[in-house]
């Protein structure tokens, strides 16, 4: 990687990807783009760096870009995800398959890498929800999912009938300090850090028992770069590898926090969306492939990443910042 575009970098993953991109190939050589220039996250990557304003549906806009920056790789972060998408699918697809198809096809014409993420909501209610194997049943329930099996057959085609070197995880729900997630059924176990450092009570949307797999950012970000940057000859697979660092249900971060903070309070008020959403997805992904064919290692736990959430955020809110 050389030259890296990332379209949709404002949102979660994004907004702390860029950055790492920035330390390892140089800022010089990082793009950040996002449809919107005036919110707080796209502005604070237009201070760091090259960013530029982009809807990734708009194609010719899109190339135009890419051609200017000599881009070799792009990263497509672009996508509505899994409960916002049932309040409107037809712009989910519109929005999530859109982004996705403009990537590889100009990825194609200017011969770049691709990356972008699928997750565990390509699996559905007849997955195998524990230890759900790399290459099993994907009969997703939810627009998002549906989006997301599509994009990694879409992924394939292009690398076997194009040439374009497309690659993928399954990403859990990521858990991070940075910018919010939105939308998201996963969403539940970024926001209980921000009530229990309010001192707030949480009011879980999520049911006690569903396991869903996890992940903190800091490993996410390097499950990416160590993907891109693996042999192509040891991948057998694309698109797109399971990948997990953690499986836990509600009331066990719960317990996670109120081990360092005794008076946090957590109740349930259940919304059947996310809650039926989160039983259809595995409990836990069995990520092997990843390990063998790339390496992938997480280095975070329930323990470590709750030290580091109640501690950033902390910080963040002593000062004045959220
Ligand atoms: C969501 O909850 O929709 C996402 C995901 C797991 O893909 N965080």
């Amino acid at each position: 990687m050389k030259n890296i575009l990332i379209v949709g970098a404002g949102g979660q993953i994004g907004s702390e990807l860029v950055p790492h991109l920035q330390r390892i190939y140089g800022a010089d050589h990082v793009v950040a783009t996002d449809i919107k220039a005036d919110t707080k996250s796209s502005q604070k990557l237009a201070q760091n760096g090259i960013f530029e304003e982009l809807d990734a549906l708009n194609a010719a806009q899109f190339a135009e870009l890419v051609g200017r920056y000599r881009i070799d790789t792009i990263f497509n972060l672009v996508a509505l995800l899994s409960a916002t998408g049932e309040k409107n699918p037809q712009l989910a697809w519109k929005i999530n398959m859109g982004a996705l198809l403009n990537s590889l096809e100009i990825a194609r014409e200017h011969r770049c890498a691709v990356f972008t993420p699928s997750s565990i909501g390509a699996f559905g209610e007849s997955s195998p929800h524990d230890n759900t194997p790399q290459d099993t049943v994907m009969r997703p329930s939810t627009i998002y999912g549906v989006c997301k099996v599509t994009g990694e057959l879409l992924g394939d085609y292009y690398h076997s009938r194009f040439g374009v070197d497309a690659r993928s995880v399954r990403f859990p729900g990521i858990i991070s300090n940075e910018t919010l997630p939105g939308g998201g059924t996963t969403d539940y176990a970024v926001e209980i850090y921000y009530a229990a450092v309010r001192g707030q009570e949480f009011v879980c949307p999520i049911p006690q028992g569903s396991y869903m797999d996890m992940m903190y950012m800091p490993d996410a970000l390097d499950a990416v770069v160590q993907l891109m940057e693996a042999d192509p000859a040891k991948l057998v697979h694309r698109n797109s590898f399971n990948i997990t660092a953690m499986s836990f249900e509600p009331s066990a971060i719960y317990e996670a926090i109120r081990r360092r903070r005794p008076d946090f309070k957590m109740t349930y008020n259940v919304d059947p969306v996310r809650a039926a959403i989160a039983n259809s997805w595995p409990n836990k992904m069995d990520d092997s492939c990843a390990r063998a064919e790339w390496g992938w290692s997480p280095k975070w736990d329930l323990e470590s990443m709750t030290d580091d959430m109640l501690r950033v955020i902390a910080d963040k809110y002593s000062k004045g910042l959220i």
